[in-house]
């Protein structure tokens, strides 16, 4: 699959990796928009928001799950903002689902 994701995943582009299970793989953003910003993804190819079926609520919630315990571990238990873009017209360029996590600055609202 011609996934950017996935190829993290599976190991053939490398990232930054935080963390990894069965179900989920978390990873330092790229293209940082705060001193903290790391991505939480599934390990199972969902395009977008959209695509999410009855089945994957625990899946969700494990990655939430993930993305508070890892923004503690990184210091961002006084604030940090979790973001999920949606499609193109909600700002998602990268089409296999991801939460954004941001922390160590202050956060406004609302986003661009
Ligand atoms: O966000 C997609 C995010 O994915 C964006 O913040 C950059 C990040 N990105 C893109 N390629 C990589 C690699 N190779 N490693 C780490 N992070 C990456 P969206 O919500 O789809 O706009």
């Amino acid at each position: 699959m011609d996934c950017l994701f996935c190829k993290i995943v599976a190991g053939e582009i490398p990232a930054r990796k935080l963390y990894e299970d069965d179900q989920v793989f978390a990873f330092h953003d790229v293209n940082p928009q705060a001193p903290v910003h790391f991505l939480v993804i599934p390990k199972k190819h969902i395009r977008t928001l959209t695509d999410l079926d009855e089945g994957d609520k625990p899946l969700l919630g494990h990655i939430v799950h993930t993305a508070q315990r890892l923004a503690s571990e990184l210091g961002c238990d006084e604030g940090f903002r979790v973001a999920m873009n949606c499609n193109a017209l909600g700002g998602q360029t990268v089409f296999h689902i991801h939460m954004h996590v941001l922390g160590q600055r202050q956060m406004h609202w609302p986003p661009g």
